[in-house]
């Protein structure tokens, strides 16, 4: 930690002393999940240095960015079409909003019974550790479900934030609100940075974060590999990075990581035996630095070879298309692809359960493990239909709700234990 990074979070306004009490936590945790995995590929060396300096370089890269007169956005959902932030050269961030560190926090002012990835977010801002907030000149908020509407306009007390609204459907009058929606987006962008978005630019961008996209899928199809070459936990890492690191940077690091992963697959290389159970994670999403459940399947002798999460395949799976001319063409083609994103917010959302089972074949999974946050009810009630689908395909489905804290780490062994003994 050098003196420049320590000026730089007072600058933001970072409460220092909780700062140092987050990053002293992160590190034996970091060590203890990432760095005692035996086999791990080269490539995941550069994923390590981005989480070893977490609060260093990329936020001097935003901060710089800020200084040059350019500005910052900040997300919390896959809905946000990042596409029209970089084309308005604007750099998008993905928060965190995956630690149990800033849950008390937010609980001084949000109800308890919140889910944690909201109650983590918003105590991020309220306790001033997370510079990635800090450097942001909006958070760009939606309306997926009620608890996350409802914080927003709390969060809007302490920090610009500007709400875009999802549909719950998928009929033509929802798409057309939504492609509303993505217009009237292009115009705050376009305001608050004071770049027009041009034809040009806006294909500029949505040719890179489509090649982001595709070095993830390139990443996930490797996967599919048995044995399988690289552990669930260090995927989820890459996706989660990906998140928040520049994008050409992390499209050249992640199809480097996949250059190697792609010569283990030939040489039959795998992190586990070949034998080891594959489980498919569906659900809800994972933001940096919530590990708890890949740890605790990968540390019972089982392998996680997929997401079926916003921070896994709802992130990557559709491209946008790139042939439209005009700005408007193209607006529509974003508002298209972002519609086909498979949140439990809709209803009905039939494709999900779909995805699931197409999912399931294709990894080639010996069960699925259902994930919920606790007092994530669109999640919940989803799970029911989950469950009735892969059981008509006799897929062994486990559902686990639970939240950031490691009251229930015990418990939730004993279960993944009993389930992977059943599918052995
Ligand atoms: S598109 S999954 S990233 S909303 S877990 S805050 S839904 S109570 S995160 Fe999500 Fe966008 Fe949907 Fe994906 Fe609410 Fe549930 Fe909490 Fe959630």
């Amino acid at each position: 930690m050098t003196t420049d990074n320590r000026q730089m979070w007072t600058d933001l306004g970072i409460d220092l002393e909780r700062h140092d009490m987050l990053l002293n936590a992160l590190g034996p945790i970091y060590q203890e999940i990432y760095l005692s995995q035996k086999n791990r590929p080269e490539g995941m060396g550069f994923f390590d240095f981005v989480v070893g300096d977490i609060h260093g370089i990329r936020v001097r890269e935003l901060r710089q960015h800020a200084m040059n007169g350019g500005k910052v956005v900040a997300t919390y959902c896959v809905f946000v079409p990042e596409e029209l932030v970089w084309a308005a050269d604007a750099i998008p961030v993905g928060l965190c909003a995956g630690t149990q560190f800033s849950v008390p926090i937010a609980e001084e002012v949000l109800p308890r019974n919140t889910c944690a990835l909201i109650k983590s977010s918003f105590g991020f801002k309220l306790g001033r550790t997370c510079p990635y907030v800090q450097s942001s000149h909006l958070i760009v908020g939606e309306t997926t479900c009620d608890g996350k509407k409802k914080m927003f306009e709390i969060l809007a007390q302490y920090h610009p934030v500007y709400v875009m609204e999802v549909p719950n459907k998928k009929t033509q009058l929802s798409r057309e609100l939504w492609a509303g929606e993505v217009f009237a987006f292009k115009e705050v962008i376009e305001k608050l940075t004071g770049n027009e978005i041009t034809a040009d630019k806006l294909s500029q961008a949505t040719k890179q974060v489509n090649e982001r996209r595709r070095a993830l899928q390139r990443l996930y199809n490797l996967r599919k590999a048995r044995p399988v070459p690289i552990s669930g936990k260090d995927a989820l890492l890459v996706t989660q990075v990906a998140f928040y690191d520049d994008v050409a940077r992390c499209i050249q690091q992640v199809n480097a990581l996949c250059d190697e992963v792609e010569s283990r697959v030939t040489n039959g290389k795998g992190v586990f035996p070949a034998d080891t159970p594959r489980i498919l994670i569906s659900g809800s999403p994972m933001a940096i630095p919530n590990w708890k459940l890949h740890h605790i399947l990968e540390s019972a002798g089982a392998v996680v070879v997929c997401e079926e999460s916003c921070i896994g395949t709802r992130f990557f799976t559709d491209l946008v298309p790139e042939n439209g001319d005009t700005v408007e063409e193209q607006l529509r083609a974003i508002a298209k692809r972002y519609m086909q994103i498979h949140c439990a917010c809709f209803t009905p959302n039939d494709e999900r359960l779909d995805d699931i089972v197409r999912l399931a074949k294709e990894y080639q999974v010996d069960g699925v493990v259902h994930y919920n946050l606790q007092f994530c009810h669109t999640y919940a009630n989803e799970a029911v239909r989950v469950e009735r689908v892969l059981e008509k395909e006799g897929i062994p489905l486990l559902r686990i709700e639970t939240d950031y804290s490691d009251e229930d780490v015990g418990q939730l062994r004993t279960r993944v234990d009993a389930f992977l003994e059943m599918i052995r």
